[in-house]
């Protein structure tokens, strides 16, 4: 029976392998995976394992090394699918307003396309 957060979360079920995804980087602090609508020729989603911070509303000093891994991991894989030169847009849907769909951290990495500017 589903009676925690953790096991009802979609990424958390992914992060275990206990769902299936497409899974371009993985660490023992986080999964990238294709997300399944994409809205760019790249569109990653980068995903820490720990269920703990639901938005970045959540976060505090104590995730600075997570928030600054899954930046700097972002640039590594946008360099490796070749839309570091073009350029990518890294995104954090934060609540409700921004579109936020799913209560588990997570960090879209978006490019291979001109990316409009402001976003919608
Ligand atoms: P957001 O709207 O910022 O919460 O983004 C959630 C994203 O997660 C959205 O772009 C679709 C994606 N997504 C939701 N469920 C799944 C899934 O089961 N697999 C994959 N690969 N992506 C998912």
């Amino acid at each position: 029976m589903d009676n925690t957060p953790e096991q009802s979360c979609i990424f958390c079920s992914i992060a275990a392998g206990d769902a299936q995804s497409e899974i371009v980087y993985s660490d023992d602090q986080m999964v990238a995976i294709k997300d399944v609508n994409p809205q760019a020729p790249v569109h990653v989603l980068l995903i820490p394992r720990e269920h703990n911070l639901e938005s970045l509303n959540d976060a505090s000093k104590l995730d600075l090394s997570l928030l600054g891994h899954l930046l700097y991991i972002a640039a590594k894989i946008a360099n490796r699918m070749e839309i570091a030169e073009s350029g990518y847009r890294v995104v954090i849907n934060t609540g409700e307003a921004a579109g936020q769909s799913v209560a588990h951290l997570h960090v879209h990495l978006l490019g291979g396309r001109d990316l409009t500017w402001p976003p919608g």
